[in-house]
């Protein structure tokens, strides 16, 4: 079993497509192991974005992250990682794929309404970043055996 970080990004949140975006992955068969209503930290941001630091969009990916709550999850299963991403689709929302998440709602690369970790070593470093591990739940869904 792998893990992944998803974060529904304020523009989401203000669209409203904090159920669309969770139904989609459930429908993938990924599982919830923890969820939570959020306003992300500038010291947080900085250590979750570590990686684009100096880039030219780097100030206003702060700024953006930071304006407004986040949808904060945590997501368990075979392949977590690569299966969140392929829901979520490319980055640039006119390149992502219809049927995607950012495919079918974006338009843009800075709203762009969600994020995934892109490998499983940056799910752990950033699951330390936005939860406890008492925040996280652990529990059998028999319907796994499925998947
Ligand atoms: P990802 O979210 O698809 O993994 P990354 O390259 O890791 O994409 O970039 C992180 C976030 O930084 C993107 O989701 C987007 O919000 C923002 N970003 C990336 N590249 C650009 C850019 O060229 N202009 C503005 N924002 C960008």
């Amino acid at each position: 079993m792998e893990r992944t970080y998803l974060m529904v990004k304020p523009d989401g949140v203000q669209r409203g497509l904090i159920g669309e975006i969770v139904a989609r992955l459930e429908r993938k068969g990924l599982q919830l192991i923890g969820a939570k209503l959020m306003q992300v930290s500038t010291e947080q941001a900085k250590k979750h974005y570590a990686e684009h630091e100096g880039k030219v969009f780097y100030d206003k990916l702060l700024t953006f992250i930071t304006s407004g709550p986040v949808f904060a999850m945590v997501w368990q299963g075979d392949e977590a990682v690569a299966a969140a991403r392929q829901l979520i689709g490319k980055t640039n929302g006119l390149e992502a794929a219809p049927g995607t998440i950012r495919g079918d709602f974006a338009i843009h690369t800075n709203y762009n309404l969600i994020h995934g970790s892109d490998s499983h070593e940056n799910a752990e470093r950033e699951i330390g970043i936005f939860f406890q591990d008492s925040e996280l739940v652990s529990y059998e869904k028999n319907i796994q055996l499925w998947i």
